[in-house]
């Protein structure tokens, strides 16, 4: 069995279709899950959510241990968390993080990511489509692991 890929989700996510359907969609994260799951195709996925810094952090660490790739939207800890970058950071697979919404689109506190500058690629702006289209770019770099700039 190949190891998972690791689908991590930060705080408030879990409250995803509940509020700002404009911004966000009215897609759940029970839905985002499932749709990441058919888009694996049977490739295990780790898929978590959490409101808790630290929590994000041993499950970076865990990934690092066992995972072969990582998807993360680190929600509102993408513009705050020098922890978590650095987590990332000893990552050494494909990363990829993502957003529902296009962030440089917003206002200039949603601008500067902590995370980018660690990451393999980055999508924002598909809505919550932008997961399954994660899951399939990050299989194809683990599968092809030189195709990647
Ligand atoms: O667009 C994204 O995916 C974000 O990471 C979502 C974060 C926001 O702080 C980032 O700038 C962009 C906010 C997540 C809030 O969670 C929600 C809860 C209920 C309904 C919609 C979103």
């Amino acid at each position: 069995m190949s190891n998972p890929i690791y689908i991590l989700n930060g705080p408030n996510l879990n409250r995803l279709g509940t509020r700002e359907p404009e911004i966000y969609g009215h897609t759940t994260l029970t839905e985002v899950e499932a749709s990441c799951r058919n888009a694996a195709s049977g490739h295990p996925i780790v898929f978590r959510q959490s409101n808790r810094e630290y929590e994000i952090i041993d499950w970076v660490h865990e990934a690092i241990d066992q995972g072969s790739g990582i998807i993360i939207n680190p929600a509102a800890f993408t513009f705050t968390s020098m922890a978590i970058m650095d987590a990332l950071k000893m990552f050494p697979g494909p990363l990829i993080e993502l957003h529902i919404s296009n962030i440089h689109k917003r206002e200039p506190i949603y601008h500067k990511s902590y995370v980018s500058p660690v990451a393999t690629a980055v999508i924002a702006g598909l809505g919550t489509n932008g997961y399954p289209v994660a899951v399939r770019a990050l299989l194809d770099m683990i599968d092809k692991p030189t195709a990647r700039p």
